[in-house]
């Protein structure tokens, strides 16, 4: 690991001037302004965040470092006789800006080896949770579990200097990273495969042993691979990318914060959303006896969907303002792989329709498909059925992007967050409507 935090520390050191520079001699600079819209509305579009791991355009979509999902897919190092890049790769390019090469990438696979034994007692908490417990309550139970793991904390008492915070902070991530994908395999063998636990196979990468554990031959683990990746990041102000990066402003440890995230997550607003479409699409299969419905008949599903006062689960989005490249990017592995499956028939169907029934009713900003439309249909088609495991995976994922930051947050050593609330009297006489 020496490799990747020696990299880490070299960029961290030469980006501290820039940081400091900026809010020493340019603090006063405004970057905005809030109207009361906003300061209701959840702060949409409020430039208060920073980070430079991924930015997120409304009309281009996600760019990890600066490249687009294609590139990204494109220049990271692919494992070997597989379609997709190794999960360790992205990591070391989402931490480190630099595109790293296959012995770098490799390096990160090693350690990742190193540390995935989940404790007994992390085990044991999963195992004393009824067994109908959502499997997002499960893992974010494990994950905070183990906050006695912490080597921050350790270091933290023994009082080390803040230039440092970043560094456990990088420890404790490799740590969680690389258990995290034991947990969530191992809560579904527990819950859904009459607790056949499969043990982790020390000869694959992230992806692979994940799919093994699964026990979901290939290519499982080039979707695990492709999810993990798609799912990593979309910069900060989302709920579980913020929530992480709110409770580490507190120095609290990435445990602390992962299981935030994942909590945040967990809504169904934002990446539940996933198990929500499959749910939605099921009922609609249902209903139909399995044959696929004409246009006519999908749209007014659509409609009875929106007139009983409920969101079409998988469409719109609070920045994007057309459909998700991650939503793209799992098509075209759908195209490729499974155009015959009759629930992607049903997405299909879903993308031509349900954008123009949402610009009718005329309230949804973006009325395209984001990440959750697509990626239940890949997992189903898999045989990971069991829709309410589809969000654990979107945590698996962004796990790996909130702890970049947390780690960055740390380097750059940003404060802890605190922005400032008023009261609806005041609202109201910044409004001219009472003195
Ligand atoms: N179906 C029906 N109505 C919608 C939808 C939708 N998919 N998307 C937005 N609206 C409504 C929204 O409820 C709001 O209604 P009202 O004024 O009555 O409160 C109105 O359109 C304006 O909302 P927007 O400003 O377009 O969206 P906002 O930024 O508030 O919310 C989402 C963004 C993503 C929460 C919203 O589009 C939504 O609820 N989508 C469905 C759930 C979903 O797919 N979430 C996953 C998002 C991605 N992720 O993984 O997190
Ligand atoms: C995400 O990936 O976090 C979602 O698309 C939600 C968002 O960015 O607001």
């Amino acid at each position: 690991m020496a490799k990747l935090k020696e990299k880490l520390r070299e960029k961290i050191e030469a980006w501290r001037p820039r940081t400091a520079r900026l809010v020493k001699e340019f603090g006063e600079v405004k970057v905005g302004e809030v109207n009361i819209g906003q300061v209701i509305g959840g702060a949409r579009d409020v430039k208060c965040l920073v980070t430079d791991i991924s930015y997120l355009d409304p009309n281009e979509g996600i760019r990890f470092r600066g490249m687009t999902i294609p590139e990204v897919m494109e220049k990271l190092p692919k494992v070997p006789g597989s379609e997709m890049p190794f999960v360790e790769g992205h990591l070391w390019f989402l931490l480190t800006g630099d595109i790293p090469t296959m012995e770098d990438t490799m390096d990160v696979v090693a350690e990742f080896k190193q540390r995935q034994q989940i404790p007994q007692y992390a085990i044991d908490v999963l195992r004393a949770m009824p067994r109908d417990t959502h499997p997002m309550t499960m893992l974010s139970a494990a994950v905070v579990a183990m906050q006695r793991e912490s080597i921050y904390v350790q270091r933290y008492n023994a009082g080390m200097h803040r230039n440092d915070y970043w560094d456990p902070t990088f420890e404790d991530s490799m740590n969680l990273l690389a258990k995290m994908p034991c947990i969530a395999a191992y809560i579904f063998r527990m819950k859904y495969r009459g607790d056949t636990i499969i043990p982790p196979n020390p000869d694959l990468d992230m992806g692979g042993n994940f799919a093994h554990m699964m026990g979901v031959p290939k290519p499982y683990d080039d979707v695990s691979r492709l999810y993990f990746i798609l799912h990593s990041d979309h910069e900060s102000g989302n709920v579980s990318a913020h929530a992480g990066h709110l409770i580490a402003s507190a120095l609290s440890d990435v445990y602390y914060a992962v299981s935030g995230l994942i909590n945040g997550l967990a809504g169904p607003l934002h990446g539940l959303a996933n198990q929500e479409v499959l749910r939605w699409i099921q009922g609609v299969m249902e209903k139909m006896g399995g044959k696929i419905p004409s246009d006519e008949e999908m749209r007014k599903f659509v409609w009875d969907t929106l007139k009983s006062g409920q969101v079409i689960p998988g469409y719109g989005h609070a920045v994007l303002r057309k459909t998700d490249p991650r939503y793209m990017a799992q098509r075209e592995f759908c195209l490729k792989h499974m155009p015959e499956d009759p629930i992607f028939k049903y997405t299909d169907m879903l993308f031509r329709i349900v954008p123009p029934v949402l610009l009718e009713q005329g309230k949804a900003k973006d009325p395209w498909p984001n990440v959750d439309a697509q990626s239940g249909v890949i997992q189903w088609h898999y045989g990971v059925t069991e829709y309410d495991f589809y969000t654990v995976l979107f945590a698996v994922g962004r796990a790996l992007g909130v702890t970049a930051n947390i780690i960055w947050d740390r380097g750059l050593g940003y404060p802890i967050e605190r922005p400032k609330s008023v009261t609806t009297d005041m609202l109201e006489a910044v409004a001219g409507i009472k003195k």
